[in-house]
Protein backbone atom coordinates (compact mmCIF):
# COMPACT_ATOMS: atom_id res chain seq x y z
CA UNK A 1 0.00 0.00 0.00
CA UNK A 2 1.28 3.29 -0.15
CA UNK A 3 2.32 5.64 2.48
CA UNK A 4 -0.38 7.46 4.57
CA UNK A 5 0.04 10.81 4.08
CA UNK A 6 -1.71 13.95 5.74
CA UNK A 7 -2.82 16.63 3.26
CA UNK A 8 -2.12 20.20 4.87
CA UNK A 9 -5.22 21.82 6.55
CA UNK A 10 -5.40 25.12 7.59
CA UNK A 11 -6.09 24.64 11.60
CA UNK A 12 -3.92 24.06 14.29
CA UNK A 13 -5.22 20.06 14.02
CA UNK A 14 -3.52 19.82 10.65
CA UNK A 15 -0.50 19.23 11.75
CA UNK A 16 1.20 15.53 12.54
CA UNK A 17 1.57 12.49 10.25
CA UNK A 18 2.74 14.90 7.25
CA UNK A 19 3.50 13.78 3.50
CA UNK A 20 7.18 14.26 3.85
CA UNK A 21 7.53 11.59 6.70
CA UNK A 22 8.91 8.64 5.99
CA UNK A 23 7.93 4.73 7.30
CA UNK A 24 5.41 2.75 6.39
CA UNK A 25 1.81 2.96 6.90
CA UNK A 26 1.15 1.60 9.83
CA UNK A 27 4.10 3.29 11.79
CA UNK A 28 2.87 6.48 10.54
CA UNK A 29 -0.34 5.25 12.22
CA UNK A 30 1.45 4.38 15.27
CA UNK A 31 3.06 7.86 15.39
CA UNK A 32 -0.36 9.22 15.86
CA UNK A 33 -1.54 7.58 18.73
CA UNK A 34 1.89 7.98 20.12
CA UNK A 35 1.76 11.65 20.39
CA UNK A 36 -2.40 11.48 21.27
CA UNK A 37 -1.17 9.87 23.98
CA UNK A 38 -1.50 10.89 28.04
CA UNK A 39 -0.23 8.78 30.51
CA UNK A 40 -1.90 5.60 30.20
CA UNK A 41 -4.50 6.59 27.76
CA UNK A 42 -4.92 8.29 24.51
CA UNK A 43 -6.63 11.77 23.66
CA UNK A 44 -9.24 11.04 20.55
CA UNK A 45 -7.60 13.99 18.83
CA UNK A 46 -4.85 16.28 19.91
CA UNK A 47 -6.48 19.55 20.64
CA UNK A 48 -10.53 19.46 19.64
CA UNK A 49 -11.16 16.18 22.00
CA UNK A 50 -8.92 16.49 25.52
CA UNK A 51 -10.15 14.01 27.55
CA UNK A 52 -10.90 10.21 27.39
CA UNK A 53 -13.90 9.35 25.12
CA UNK A 54 -15.19 5.90 25.97
CA UNK A 55 -15.44 4.29 22.49
CA UNK A 56 -12.68 6.00 20.94
CA UNK A 57 -10.56 4.30 23.73
CA UNK A 58 -11.60 0.83 23.12
CA UNK A 59 -10.85 1.47 19.40
CA UNK A 60 -7.67 3.16 20.31
CA UNK A 61 -7.30 -0.30 22.11
CA UNK A 62 -8.10 -2.71 19.46
CA UNK A 63 -5.20 -0.99 17.27
CA UNK A 64 -2.66 -1.16 20.11
CA UNK A 65 -3.65 -4.75 20.41
CA UNK A 66 -1.18 -4.63 17.14
CA UNK A 67 1.83 -2.07 18.28
CA UNK A 68 2.18 -2.26 22.26
CA UNK A 69 -0.18 -5.04 23.95
CA UNK A 70 0.34 -3.58 26.88
CA UNK A 71 -0.41 -0.08 26.47
CA UNK A 72 -3.41 -1.51 24.83
CA UNK A 73 -4.18 -3.20 28.31
CA UNK A 74 -3.96 0.04 30.53
CA UNK A 75 -6.14 1.98 27.77
CA UNK A 76 -9.21 -0.18 28.85
CA UNK A 77 -7.52 -0.02 32.66
CA UNK A 78 -8.42 3.38 33.27
CA UNK A 79 -11.45 3.97 31.13
CA UNK A 80 -13.11 1.02 33.26
CA UNK A 81 -11.38 3.28 36.78
CA UNK A 82 -13.94 5.31 35.81
CA UNK A 83 -17.12 2.87 35.88
CA UNK A 84 -19.63 3.56 37.72
CA UNK A 85 -21.52 1.75 40.49
CA UNK A 86 -24.56 0.52 37.68
CA UNK A 87 -21.74 -0.85 35.67
CA UNK A 88 -22.18 2.15 33.03
CA UNK A 89 -18.81 3.17 31.54
CA UNK A 90 -18.91 6.97 31.02
CA UNK A 91 -18.82 8.10 27.53
CA UNK A 92 -16.07 10.59 28.60
CA UNK A 93 -13.55 10.78 31.58
CA UNK A 94 -11.94 14.53 32.05
CA UNK A 95 -8.16 14.80 32.01
CA UNK A 96 -7.43 17.24 35.05
CA UNK A 97 -4.55 18.48 32.84
CA UNK A 98 -6.31 19.48 30.02
CA UNK A 99 -6.25 23.13 28.67
CA UNK A 100 -8.64 25.44 30.64
CA UNK A 101 -11.48 26.49 28.14
CA UNK A 102 -10.99 23.35 25.82
CA UNK A 103 -13.79 21.64 25.52
CA UNK A 104 -17.41 22.01 26.42
CA UNK A 105 -19.52 20.74 28.40
CA UNK A 106 -16.70 20.19 30.86
CA UNK A 107 -16.40 18.51 34.26
CA UNK A 108 -18.36 21.37 35.89
CA UNK A 109 -21.26 21.26 33.47
CA UNK A 110 -22.10 17.55 33.82
CA UNK A 111 -21.76 18.09 38.15
CA UNK A 112 -22.01 14.29 38.05
CA UNK A 113 -20.00 13.24 41.48
CA UNK A 114 -21.97 16.20 43.05
CA UNK A 115 -24.85 14.91 41.01
CA UNK A 116 -24.80 11.06 41.51
CA UNK A 117 -24.01 8.72 44.45
CA UNK A 118 -23.06 6.38 41.02
CA UNK A 119 -20.33 8.29 39.92
CA UNK A 120 -16.45 8.07 40.79
CA UNK A 121 -15.45 10.93 42.64
CA UNK A 122 -12.64 11.57 40.65
CA UNK A 123 -11.84 12.03 37.99
CA UNK A 124 -14.83 13.25 36.97
CA UNK A 125 -17.09 11.86 34.30
CA UNK A 126 -19.93 12.70 32.28
CA UNK A 127 -23.09 11.27 32.91
CA UNK A 128 -23.83 9.47 29.45
CA UNK A 129 -22.19 6.38 28.01
CA UNK A 130 -21.40 5.09 24.25
CA UNK A 131 -21.35 2.03 22.54
CA UNK A 132 -20.23 -0.70 24.15
CA UNK A 133 -17.33 -1.69 21.43
CA UNK A 134 -14.68 -2.35 24.24
CA UNK A 135 -14.91 -6.52 24.83
CA UNK A 136 -14.20 -6.32 21.29
CA UNK A 137 -11.17 -4.40 21.59
CA UNK A 138 -10.25 -7.37 24.76
CA UNK A 139 -10.95 -9.95 22.49
CA UNK A 140 -8.39 -8.48 19.76
CA UNK A 141 -5.60 -8.14 22.89
CA UNK A 142 -6.43 -11.72 24.00
CA UNK A 143 -5.63 -12.63 20.15
CA UNK A 144 -2.81 -10.57 19.25
CA UNK A 145 -0.69 -12.02 22.61
CA UNK A 146 -1.45 -14.72 21.98
CA UNK A 147 1.06 -14.73 18.78
CA UNK A 148 3.52 -13.83 21.33
CA UNK A 149 5.56 -15.74 24.37
CA UNK A 150 4.32 -17.79 27.32
CA UNK A 151 4.84 -14.98 29.60
CA UNK A 152 2.42 -12.64 27.63
CA UNK A 153 -0.28 -15.01 27.20
CA UNK A 154 -0.36 -15.39 30.70
CA UNK A 155 0.09 -11.70 31.28
CA UNK A 156 -3.08 -11.34 28.49
CA UNK A 157 -4.61 -14.19 30.74
CA UNK A 158 -4.53 -11.91 33.92
CA UNK A 159 -6.07 -9.11 32.33
CA UNK A 160 -8.85 -10.94 30.72
CA UNK A 161 -9.59 -12.30 34.14
CA UNK A 162 -9.83 -8.88 35.46
CA UNK A 163 -11.65 -7.34 32.79
CA UNK A 164 -14.26 -10.16 32.27
CA UNK A 165 -16.40 -8.65 36.05
CA UNK A 166 -16.16 -5.21 34.68
CA UNK A 167 -17.68 -6.36 30.91
CA UNK A 168 -20.11 -8.23 32.12
CA UNK A 169 -21.58 -5.48 34.81
CA UNK A 170 -21.03 -2.88 31.43
CA UNK A 171 -22.81 -5.26 29.53
CA UNK A 172 -25.83 -6.22 32.11
CA UNK A 173 -26.68 -2.35 33.19
CA UNK A 174 -27.05 -2.04 29.44
CA UNK A 175 -29.36 -5.09 29.19
CA UNK A 176 -31.61 -4.04 32.24
CA UNK A 177 -31.51 -0.24 33.04
CA UNK A 178 -31.42 0.88 29.10
CA UNK A 179 -33.95 -2.19 28.30
CA UNK A 180 -36.43 -2.88 30.97
CA UNK A 181 -38.98 -3.87 28.14
CA UNK A 182 -36.15 -6.65 27.48
CA UNK A 183 -36.65 -6.11 24.34
CA UNK A 184 -33.34 -6.42 23.17
CA UNK A 185 -32.70 -2.64 22.01
CA UNK A 186 -30.94 -0.12 23.80
CA UNK A 187 -32.38 2.72 24.90
CA UNK A 188 -30.50 5.97 24.16
CA UNK A 189 -30.98 9.65 26.13
CA UNK A 190 -29.20 11.79 24.17
CA UNK A 191 -27.87 11.67 20.37
CA UNK A 192 -24.18 11.70 22.22
CA UNK A 193 -24.75 8.32 23.34
CA UNK A 194 -24.31 6.73 20.04
CA UNK A 195 -21.58 8.15 19.07
CA UNK A 196 -23.38 9.84 15.86
CA UNK A 197 -24.05 12.58 17.26
CA UNK A 198 -26.22 15.24 14.71
CA UNK A 199 -27.13 12.18 12.38
CA UNK A 200 -30.31 12.57 10.34
CA UNK A 201 -31.12 9.53 12.48
CA UNK A 202 -31.99 12.08 15.78
CA UNK A 203 -33.84 14.50 13.70
CA UNK A 204 -37.59 13.72 14.65
CA UNK A 205 -36.71 12.92 18.39
CA UNK A 206 -35.31 16.19 18.70
CA UNK A 207 -37.78 18.53 17.29
CA UNK A 208 -40.30 17.12 19.33
CA UNK A 209 -38.20 17.96 22.30
CA UNK A 210 -39.22 21.65 23.80
CA UNK A 211 -35.88 23.32 24.35
CA UNK A 212 -36.37 25.58 27.71
CA UNK A 213 -33.09 27.70 29.13
CA UNK A 214 -29.77 26.46 28.67
CA UNK A 215 -27.40 27.95 31.17
CA UNK A 216 -25.28 30.25 29.29
CA UNK A 217 -22.14 28.55 27.38
CA UNK A 218 -19.19 29.10 25.17
CA UNK A 219 -18.30 26.41 22.32
CA UNK A 220 -14.89 25.61 22.45
CA UNK A 221 -14.82 22.77 19.43
CA UNK A 222 -15.57 25.57 16.88
CA UNK A 223 -11.44 26.71 17.51
CA UNK A 224 -9.94 23.19 16.64
CA UNK A 225 -11.74 22.84 13.07
CA UNK A 226 -11.04 24.59 9.52
CA UNK A 227 -15.11 25.42 9.17
CA UNK A 228 -17.73 25.50 11.53
CA UNK A 229 -20.09 23.51 8.75
CA UNK A 230 -17.98 20.28 10.23
CA UNK A 231 -19.31 20.50 13.45
CA UNK A 232 -22.97 20.48 15.14
CA UNK A 233 -24.71 23.69 14.37
CA UNK A 234 -25.88 26.05 17.30
CA UNK A 235 -29.05 25.52 17.61
CA UNK A 236 -28.05 21.49 17.44
CA UNK A 237 -26.07 22.01 20.14
CA UNK A 238 -28.27 23.98 22.12
CA UNK A 239 -30.64 20.67 22.44
CA UNK A 240 -27.62 18.76 23.40
CA UNK A 241 -27.50 20.86 26.45
CA UNK A 242 -31.07 21.16 26.97
CA UNK A 243 -31.15 17.30 27.52
CA UNK A 244 -28.16 17.14 29.66
CA UNK A 245 -30.00 19.88 31.88
CA UNK A 246 -33.15 17.68 32.26
CA UNK A 247 -30.61 14.65 32.74
CA UNK A 248 -29.11 16.27 35.43
CA UNK A 249 -32.96 17.33 36.90
CA UNK A 250 -33.18 13.74 37.48
CA UNK A 251 -29.48 13.30 38.97
CA UNK A 252 -28.75 10.56 36.68
CA UNK A 253 -31.24 8.20 38.24
CA UNK A 254 -32.34 6.18 35.68
CA UNK A 255 -35.83 4.72 36.32
CA UNK A 256 -36.90 8.89 36.56
CA UNK A 257 -34.94 9.43 33.55
CA UNK A 258 -37.11 6.14 32.33
CA UNK A 259 -39.63 7.94 33.09
CA UNK A 260 -39.70 11.61 32.44
CA UNK A 261 -37.03 12.02 29.61
CA UNK A 262 -38.38 13.57 26.53
CA UNK A 263 -35.45 11.74 23.99
CA UNK A 264 -35.80 7.86 24.52
CA UNK A 265 -34.60 5.97 21.27
CA UNK A 266 -34.16 2.67 20.71
CA UNK A 267 -30.59 3.03 19.31
CA UNK A 268 -29.70 -0.08 16.30
CA UNK A 269 -26.39 0.73 15.58
CA UNK A 270 -25.81 0.50 19.52
CA UNK A 271 -28.00 -2.62 20.11
CA UNK A 272 -26.08 -4.06 17.23
CA UNK A 273 -22.42 -3.17 18.72
CA UNK A 274 -23.77 -5.04 22.00
CA UNK A 275 -24.67 -8.26 20.47
CA UNK A 276 -20.67 -8.37 18.93
CA UNK A 277 -19.90 -7.24 21.99
CA UNK A 278 -21.60 -10.18 23.84
CA UNK A 279 -20.33 -12.59 21.06
CA UNK A 280 -16.59 -11.30 22.23
CA UNK A 281 -17.50 -11.30 26.00
CA UNK A 282 -18.29 -15.03 25.38
CA UNK A 283 -15.00 -15.70 23.95
CA UNK A 284 -13.65 -14.15 26.72
CA UNK A 285 -15.84 -16.11 29.44
CA UNK A 286 -14.32 -19.35 27.91
CA UNK A 287 -10.52 -18.00 28.12
CA UNK A 288 -11.18 -17.33 31.64
CA UNK A 289 -13.09 -20.16 32.46
CA UNK A 290 -16.06 -18.18 33.33
CA UNK A 291 -19.08 -20.01 35.19
CA UNK A 292 -21.80 -21.77 32.73
CA UNK A 293 -24.53 -19.19 34.46
CA UNK A 294 -22.70 -16.48 33.17
CA UNK A 295 -22.31 -17.60 29.99
CA UNK A 296 -25.63 -18.88 29.73
CA UNK A 297 -27.14 -14.88 30.76
CA UNK A 298 -24.55 -13.53 28.03
CA UNK A 299 -26.23 -16.26 24.95
CA UNK A 300 -29.60 -15.25 26.17
CA UNK A 301 -28.47 -11.39 25.60
CA UNK A 302 -27.19 -12.17 21.99
CA UNK A 303 -30.40 -13.86 20.95
CA UNK A 304 -32.46 -11.16 22.68
CA UNK A 305 -30.14 -9.15 20.78
CA UNK A 306 -30.32 -10.31 17.48
CA UNK A 307 -34.83 -10.53 17.83
CA UNK A 308 -34.77 -7.15 18.66
CA UNK A 309 -32.91 -5.74 15.30
CA UNK A 310 -35.35 -8.32 13.26
CA UNK A 311 -38.22 -6.73 14.47
CA UNK A 312 -36.83 -3.37 13.00
CA UNK A 313 -36.11 -4.28 9.80
CA UNK A 314 -37.83 -2.17 7.07
CA UNK A 315 -38.15 -3.91 4.05
CA UNK A 316 -39.13 -1.12 2.05
CA UNK A 317 -35.64 0.69 2.59
CA UNK A 318 -34.12 -2.66 3.63
CA UNK A 319 -32.57 -1.23 6.49
CA UNK A 320 -32.96 -1.18 9.85
CA UNK A 321 -34.70 1.82 11.63
CA UNK A 322 -34.51 3.19 14.99
CA UNK A 323 -37.55 3.61 17.10
CA UNK A 324 -38.66 6.16 19.15
CA UNK A 325 -39.86 4.68 22.86
CA UNK A 326 -42.27 7.28 23.45
CA UNK A 327 -44.58 7.13 20.47
CA UNK A 328 -43.45 3.81 19.52
CA UNK A 329 -42.49 4.91 16.31
CA UNK A 330 -40.08 3.82 13.63
CA UNK A 331 -37.26 6.62 12.83
CA UNK A 332 -37.62 6.62 8.82
CA UNK A 333 -34.17 7.73 7.82
CA UNK A 334 -31.22 5.71 6.05
CA UNK A 335 -28.20 6.16 7.41
CA UNK A 336 -25.17 3.31 8.06
CA UNK A 337 -26.84 2.53 11.86
CA UNK A 338 -29.23 0.80 9.45
CA UNK A 339 -26.49 -2.04 8.19
CA UNK A 340 -27.23 -2.86 12.64
CA UNK A 341 -27.97 -6.58 11.28
CA UNK A 342 -24.84 -6.92 9.68
CA UNK A 343 -23.02 -6.05 12.97
CA UNK A 344 -25.06 -7.98 14.83
CA UNK A 345 -24.32 -10.95 12.43
CA UNK A 346 -25.62 -14.81 12.64
CA UNK A 347 -27.86 -13.28 9.67
CA UNK A 348 -30.46 -15.67 7.55
CA UNK A 349 -29.14 -15.74 4.16
CA UNK A 350 -32.49 -13.82 2.23
CA UNK A 351 -31.33 -10.58 5.31
CA UNK A 352 -27.61 -10.76 4.20
CA UNK A 353 -28.36 -10.44 0.86
CA UNK A 354 -30.86 -7.62 0.94
CA UNK A 355 -28.25 -5.47 3.12
CA UNK A 356 -25.18 -6.17 0.78
CA UNK A 357 -27.54 -4.87 -1.93
CA UNK A 358 -28.57 -2.02 -0.21
CA UNK A 359 -25.03 -1.14 0.55
CA UNK A 360 -23.93 -1.30 -3.01
CA UNK A 361 -26.59 0.12 -4.39
CA UNK A 362 -26.54 4.28 -5.07
CA UNK A 363 -27.96 5.16 -1.62
CA UNK A 364 -24.63 3.81 -0.09
CA UNK A 365 -21.46 2.85 -1.88
CA UNK A 366 -22.90 2.57 -5.11
CA UNK A 367 -23.86 6.59 -5.61
CA UNK A 368 -22.07 7.52 -8.83
CA UNK A 369 -20.36 10.11 -7.63
CA UNK A 370 -18.35 9.00 -4.95
CA UNK A 371 -14.60 9.41 -4.57
CA UNK A 372 -14.39 6.25 -2.89
CA UNK A 373 -17.07 3.61 -2.93
CA UNK A 374 -17.44 3.59 0.98
CA UNK A 375 -21.10 4.39 2.44
CA UNK A 376 -21.71 7.68 3.27
CA UNK A 377 -22.49 7.93 6.80
CA UNK A 378 -26.18 9.11 6.01
CA UNK A 379 -27.75 8.14 2.36
CA UNK A 380 -27.02 11.16 -0.31
CA UNK A 381 -30.81 10.31 -0.94
CA UNK A 382 -31.94 11.03 2.58
CA UNK A 383 -33.62 14.63 3.54
CA UNK A 384 -30.90 14.83 6.28
CA UNK A 385 -27.76 14.20 4.21
CA UNK A 386 -24.85 16.91 4.13
CA UNK A 387 -22.09 15.98 2.80
CA UNK A 388 -19.27 17.82 5.12
CA UNK A 389 -21.08 17.82 7.83
CA UNK A 390 -20.20 15.72 10.82
CA UNK A 391 -22.34 12.85 11.09
CA UNK A 392 -24.65 13.70 8.08
CA UNK A 393 -22.65 12.27 5.23
CA UNK A 394 -19.27 12.28 5.09
CA UNK A 395 -17.19 8.89 5.20
CA UNK A 396 -15.98 7.73 8.72
CA UNK A 397 -13.07 5.70 8.92
CA UNK A 398 -13.94 3.97 11.67
CA UNK A 399 -17.47 3.25 10.13
CA UNK A 400 -16.01 1.47 7.72
CA UNK A 401 -14.02 -0.24 10.33
CA UNK A 402 -17.07 -1.77 11.99
CA UNK A 403 -18.85 -3.25 8.26
CA UNK A 404 -15.56 -4.47 6.98
CA UNK A 405 -14.83 -6.63 10.29
CA UNK A 406 -18.87 -7.49 10.15
CA UNK A 407 -18.18 -8.46 6.14
CA UNK A 408 -15.88 -10.71 7.54
CA UNK A 409 -17.68 -12.25 10.39
CA UNK A 410 -20.53 -12.78 7.76
CA UNK A 411 -18.10 -14.72 5.82
CA UNK A 412 -18.33 -12.33 2.78
CA UNK A 413 -14.71 -11.93 2.35
CA UNK A 414 -14.00 -10.27 -1.09
CA UNK A 415 -16.42 -7.41 -0.33
CA UNK A 416 -14.27 -7.12 3.04
CA UNK A 417 -10.95 -7.30 1.37
CA UNK A 418 -12.48 -4.37 -1.33
CA UNK A 419 -13.96 -2.23 1.48
CA UNK A 420 -10.70 -2.92 3.71
CA UNK A 421 -8.36 -1.60 0.39
CA UNK A 422 -10.40 1.48 -0.85
CA UNK A 423 -10.57 2.89 3.48
CA UNK A 424 -6.66 2.23 3.54
CA UNK A 425 -6.30 3.98 -0.06
CA UNK A 426 -8.49 6.77 1.32
CA UNK A 427 -6.20 7.23 4.12
CA UNK A 428 -3.41 7.23 2.10
CA UNK A 429 -4.55 10.16 0.27
CA UNK A 430 -5.99 12.03 3.04
CA UNK A 431 -4.03 11.28 6.25
CA UNK A 432 -5.97 10.51 9.16
CA UNK A 433 -8.86 12.55 9.84
CA UNK A 434 -11.69 11.90 11.88
CA UNK A 435 -13.84 11.93 8.51
CA UNK A 436 -13.93 12.55 4.80
CA UNK A 437 -16.50 14.55 2.64
CA UNK A 438 -17.82 11.54 0.26
CA UNK A 439 -17.55 13.37 -3.22
CA UNK A 440 -14.08 14.53 -2.65
CA UNK A 441 -12.72 13.53 -0.45
CA UNK A 442 -11.27 16.25 1.56
CA UNK A 443 -10.40 15.62 4.79
CA UNK A 444 -12.58 16.99 7.67
CA UNK A 445 -12.14 16.99 11.52
CA UNK A 446 -9.56 16.56 13.31
CA UNK A 447 -6.60 15.66 11.22
CA UNK A 448 -4.80 13.06 13.73
CA UNK A 449 -8.08 11.28 14.79
CA UNK A 450 -6.86 8.55 17.58
CA UNK A 451 -9.61 5.86 16.65
CA UNK A 452 -8.70 6.74 12.60
CA UNK A 453 -5.11 5.72 12.78
CA UNK A 454 -6.06 3.01 15.36
CA UNK A 455 -8.48 1.13 12.91
CA UNK A 456 -5.85 1.72 10.13
CA UNK A 457 -3.41 -0.36 12.52
CA UNK A 458 -6.14 -3.27 12.66
CA UNK A 459 -6.64 -3.17 9.05
CA UNK A 460 -2.83 -3.69 8.21
CA UNK A 461 -2.46 -6.58 10.53
CA UNK A 462 -5.36 -8.18 8.45
CA UNK A 463 -3.44 -8.15 5.38
CA UNK A 464 0.05 -9.57 7.39
CA UNK A 465 -1.95 -12.17 8.66
CA UNK A 466 -3.45 -12.65 4.85
CA UNK A 467 -7.56 -11.45 4.86
C1 LIG B 1 -17.84 13.07 18.80
O1 LIG B 1 -18.63 13.36 19.96
C2 LIG B 1 -18.29 14.41 20.89
C3 LIG B 1 -19.32 14.36 22.01
O2 LIG B 1 -19.26 13.13 22.66
C4 LIG B 1 -18.29 15.79 20.26
O3 LIG B 1 -18.76 15.95 19.13
O4 LIG B 1 -17.83 16.73 20.93
C5 LIG B 1 -18.45 11.81 18.16
O5 LIG B 1 -17.88 11.57 16.88
C6 LIG B 1 -18.22 10.63 19.06
O6 LIG B 1 -18.65 9.45 18.44
C7 LIG B 1 -16.74 10.49 19.44
O7 LIG B 1 -16.62 9.48 20.40
C8 LIG B 1 -16.17 11.81 20.00
C9 LIG B 1 -14.66 11.77 20.19
O8 LIG B 1 -14.03 11.32 19.01
O9 LIG B 1 -16.47 12.90 19.12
Amino acid sequence: MKEVSSQGGTHEEAAGATPGEAGPANSLAAGVLRRNGVKSWTRPAPTLYPHQWSWDSAFIALGLAHTDNQRATRELESLFASQWSTGKVPHIVFNPDAPPKSYFPDAERWNSSALSPDAPSSPHTSGLCQPPVHAIAVRRIWETSRRKDERRVSRARDFLRDNFPRLLNWHRYLATARDPEESGLVTIYHPWESGTDNSPRWDMPLEAVPVGEVPSYTRYDLQHVADASHRPTDAEYDRFLWLLELLKRTRYEEAEIYESHPFLVKDVLFSAILVAANEALLEIADAVDAPDEDRIQIEAWMHRGRRGLEGCWDPQRKLCLDRDVRTGEPLRTRTIAGFAPLIAGGLEPDRLRDLLATLDSPAFAGHPDLRWPLPPSASPEDPGFHSRSYWRGPTWPVANWLLWWSLLRAGESGRAARMRGVTLDQLADGGFAEYFEPFTGEPLGSREQSWTAAVALDMLAAETDGV
